[in-house]
């Protein structure tokens, strides 16, 4: 396959390190620092759907080259799919991860159902049209944090199939079954059919 040239769509660089790790080397990925873009994206949609497609949409009005954004979020059963689309500020704002979880926690106390999943929508803009790809990853949350690797989230977050926390265990193994890598899976087929 031939060299593909695309900008990460992204601010947060835990997920351009495990972008860059998941998908294969014949993809030059750029992050928005390197392709010159500073201002921030807009992410006033409401949905992930709709956030991945602005944040994308916008790095290609600016630059004209093709991109793609990651927008997550974890959806816990008994919270009715929140905090989804606003996970990044469960807690309120500024956003800060350590206190998005310990909120979590709380709100979870006493319930009987801790099931959840991570959801990833990735939307790839190229000349203007844009195609998106989703992967979610099933779990349960734990009862604690656990764990130091990953970034947000990760440390209460059990895939199903595992006794660790996405924090606990290995990058290559999260990197393998997460949310992002099975949108990325669907992002790479699609871009090597075409
Ligand atoms: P960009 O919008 O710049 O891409 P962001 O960090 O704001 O970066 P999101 O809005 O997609 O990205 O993130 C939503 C929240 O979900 C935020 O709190 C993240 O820490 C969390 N999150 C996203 N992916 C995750 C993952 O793989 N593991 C754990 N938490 C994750």
């Amino acid at each position: 396959m031939h060299m593909i040239r695309l900008v990460l769509a992204t601010n947060n660089p835990h997920k351009v390190t495990e972008i860059r790790k998941i998908l294969p080397e014949s993809f030059e990925l750029l992050d928005l620092r390197q392709a010159g873009v500073t201002e921030d994206l807009p992410e006033t949609s409401g949905t992930i759907e709709g956030n991945a497609i602005q944040k994308a949409l916008r790095v290609w009005e600016l630059i004209g080259m093709q991109c793609v954004a990651d927008d997550s979020g974890l959806e816990v059963e008994m919270l009715g799919g929140k905090p989804g689309v606003d996970s990044a500020h469960f807690a309120g704002h500024p956003r800060n991860d350590g206190r998005n979880i310990i909120y979590l926690l709380d709100q979870l106390e006493g319930g009987q159902n801790r099931r959840a999943r991570f959801r990833t929508v990735l939307a790839y803009v190229q000349n203007g049209e844009v195609f998106t790809f989703e992967g979610t990853v099933q779990g349960v949350i734990s009862n604690a944090q656990r764990g130091t690797g990953g970034f947000g989230y990760d440390p209460v977050f059990v895939p199903d199939g595992y006794e660790k926390s996405f924090a606990e265990l290995p990058a290559e193994v999260k990197n393998s079954i997460s949310h992002r890598a099975n949108a990325l899976k669907l992002f790479h087929d699609f871009i090597v059919k075409r």
